[in-house]
């Protein structure tokens, strides 16, 4: 590969030149913008093992209350993207976010697209849109891009989720805005009974749904079914894994980021194959080892980490008599809309 110019290769008045006049000599930077054969990711592999945050989290319920927060979140930054710029990789941004009995985070809408993953507590619940979706442990519940929403506590023990947006991306895109209001009335109607069972939807007879997210929380004991089923369906499938979808499309359960659950057979080892978007993967239950390329971490319930894209990434279960199950979120959708999605097996 022919060795480009340098910037200290050209004299000092032609440099100042071009700087006055906004302009920039492509060739010195062409080899980082487009490095030979594979990006080269900001992201690192780096795992944020559960047991570390929440002691820290359950401080923050402590030193600021609700009111001065907002969302009471810490959130999970990758190093090599500087921690102060709050993203997990290119594309996607994690919270652990915590709350305490009796408190509401109100209500706001926004142009990013947010997930939550419940990791602990029950009794809280998030109305999106005006329904109110209550929130267990493994349940994914979304807040897609522009729907009101808000979160509250009826129990009695701290609730903490997973939070998982698109916000680097929207940022990126200087399309990142958000809109307060006021408290949602609750409508009647719950995608979750809607759309109960896999293979058949509501037909409506006389008016068409035209909810461009009919399903917002996904239970995690249908998710978990659905993957036992599967595995013992399939005997021979390597990747049991379901994705959470759109039941009315069959496509992503939204646009930007993708969501799935994946199950680990007792004692299985499943090497991923390479591709090009980065992923995040989040332990439900159970116990894993996590390789990506020559770093390796071992995911404890409730533990996340991240690998960037274009990296090889195994996954095992330490368990030799129970499945373990992961919830994984990818930037796949918008790789495949940008045309910029890779496999390369
Ligand atoms: C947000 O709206 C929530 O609604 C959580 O719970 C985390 C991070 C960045 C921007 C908006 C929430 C967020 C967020």
């Amino acid at each position: 590969m022919q060795e480009l110019g340098r910037l200290e290769d050209l004299p000092q008045d032609y440099r100042d030149a071009l700087t006055k006049l906004n302009l920039v000599p492509l060739w010195p930077s062409l080899r980082a913008v487009l490095p030979p054969g594979k990006p080269r990711p900001n992201t690192r592999a780096t795992h944020w093992p559960y047991e570390t945050i929440k002691p820290l989290l359950l401080k923050a319920g402590e030193l600021t209350p609700i009111e001065k927060a907002e969302r009471r979140v810490l959130v999970l930054a990758n190093p090599g993207h500087g921690l102060e710029k709050m993203q997990a990789s290119a594309a996607m941004y994690l919270g652990m976010q915590l709350l305490l009995p009796g408190e509401w985070a109100p209500s706001h809408r926004h142009t990013p697209n947010a997930v939550r993953m419940v990791v602990e507590g029950e009794g809280a619940w998030t109305t999106v849109d005006g329904e109110k979706c209550p929130m267990s442990r493994g349940d994914l519940i979304l807040t897609p891009t522009g729907l009101w929403h808000e979160h509250g506590h009826d129990g009695d023990q701290p609730v903490v989720w997973l939070d998982v947006l698109d916000l680097p991306l929207v940022y990126y895109m200087e399309a990142s805005y958000h809109i307060d209001g006021p408290r949602q009335e609750v409508k009647p109607g719950r995608g979750d009974r809607a759309y109960a069972r896999g293979g058949v939807v509501p037909t409506p007879v006389f008016e068409r749904s035209s909810k461009a997210y009919p399903m917002l929380r996904y239970p995690w004991v249908e998710a978990r079914a659905a993957l036992e089923a599967l595995a013992a369906d399939q005997p021979e499938l390597e990747a049991v894994q379901v994705s959470y979808v759109n039941p009315e499309t069959g496509g992503d359960a939204q646009n930007i980021l993708g969501f799935y659950a994946l199950m680990l057979r007792p004692g299985q080892t499943l090497q991923l194959p390479v591709r090009s978007p980065a992923m995040v993967f989040h332990l439900i239950e159970g116990g894993v080892d996590v390789k990506v390329e020559d770093q390796a971490f071992t995911l404890a319930e409730a533990d996340t980490c991240c690998a960037p894209g274009y990296s090889a990434v195994t996954l095992k279960n330490r368990q030799s008599d129970r499945p373990s199950f992961v919830f994984v979120a990818d930037e796949s959708p918008l790789h495949r809309k940008l045309g910029v999605y890779e496999n390369r097996g």
